[in-house]
């Protein structure tokens, strides 16, 4: 069949709905990982395939998957992320007309859905890009600084207050590995489902530092099974940040909206497509939907 040859050469929304559709099978077989599913380092995985975009330079972005080439790949913010990029080359495989950077960023899109979040809405057109194309090191986030340093760092991709606000909310999902970041820990009590809840335990629970000897991160005081990083924390202790995360606390809804509008735009960031294609962008299908 024509989707999974090699040299299709006009891949339809149905093509890449099929592709869509082995992600979310593989991830519903592969759930002996981490807290039961690949989903949010799959969701990490295009979050730092997008976010070394610079704006002045137009560098960095989803257009070329360079994190599959040292030294990006070893960057320090990418540690672990290895897990997802070998998650989806069977996918590739499969589907070797796919650019690995359409593909990384179809993988986010299928987890975000899949793990119930909202409709995150589609479109391909990223070129796999060769190993000079490499962004250098410290584009992305550093968890122990505070709020001027997400703020230097976001505004580079081009994002606002609100904005930042509504992709923290990702951490709803996954957690912190000691042989990764060094952190330890999910912020949420179910990190394999997309929730409203990392504001919600942000403002309603007590944190304290923990004690212990690993980089400085928070703990839940009640339970002490939840972390924050201090990078989390700051979107409480800042005036402006803060008005969001009690807005994203109280409705899932505006939550979801929001988080939907701010992540199709991290994942077109530093994408050439043709002017006009906006129109051209697909909601695909999450396998739960029987509409
Ligand atoms: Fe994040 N994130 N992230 N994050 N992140 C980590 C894990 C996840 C920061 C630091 C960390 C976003 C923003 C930030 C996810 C999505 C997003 C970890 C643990 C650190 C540290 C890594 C490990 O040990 O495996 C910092 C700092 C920022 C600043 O804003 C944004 C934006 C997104 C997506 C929109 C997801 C998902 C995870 C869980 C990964 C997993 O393997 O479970």
């Amino acid at each position: 069949n024509s989707a999974s040859g090699s040299k299709l050469t006009n891949p339809t929304q149905a093509d890449y709905q099929a592709v869509y559709n082995a992600i979310a099978s593989r991830l519903e077989e592969k759930d002996d990982y981490d807290d039961g599913s690949f989903g949010p380092v799959l969701v990490r995985l295009a979050w730092h395939a997008s976010g070394t975009y610079d704006k002045e330079t137009g560098t960095g972005g989803s257009n070329g998957a360079t994190m599959r080439f040292q030294p990006e790949s070893s960057h320090g913010a990418n540690a672990g992320l290895i897990a997802a990029r070998d998650f989806l080359d069977p996918i590739k495989a499969q589907f070797p007309w796919i650019t690995y950077s359409d593909l990384w960023i179809l993988g986010g899109v299928a987890a975000i859905q899949e793990m119930q979040g909202p409709i995150v809405p589609y479109r391909p057109g990223r070129a796999d890009r060769d190993i000079a194309a490499c962004t250098p090191d410290g584009r992305l986030p550093d968890a122990t600084q505070g709020s001027d340093h997400l703020r230097s760092i976001f505004y580079r991709m081009g994002f606002n207050d609100q904005e930042i606000v509504a992709l923290s909310g990702a951490h709803a999902l996954g957690r912190c590995h000691r042989d990764r970041s060094g952190f330890d820990g999910p912020w949420t009590f179910s990190p394999t489902v997309m929730t409203n809840d990392f504001y919600t335990l942000l403002l309603e629970q007590k944190w304290d530092w923990k004690k212990w000897d690993g980089p400085k991160q928070y703990e839940d005081k009640s339970t002490k099974s939840l972390m924050m990083l201090p990078t989390d924390m700051a979107l409480v202790q800042d005036k402006a940040f803060r008005q969001h995360v009690e807005r994203y606390a109280k409705s899932n809804d505006e939550f979801f909206k929001d988080f939907s509008a701010v992540i199709l735009r991290l994942f077109e960031l530093g994408v050439p497509f043709p002017a006009g294609s906006e129109s051209q962008r697909w909601i695909l299908k999450p396998t739960w939907d029987e509409s």
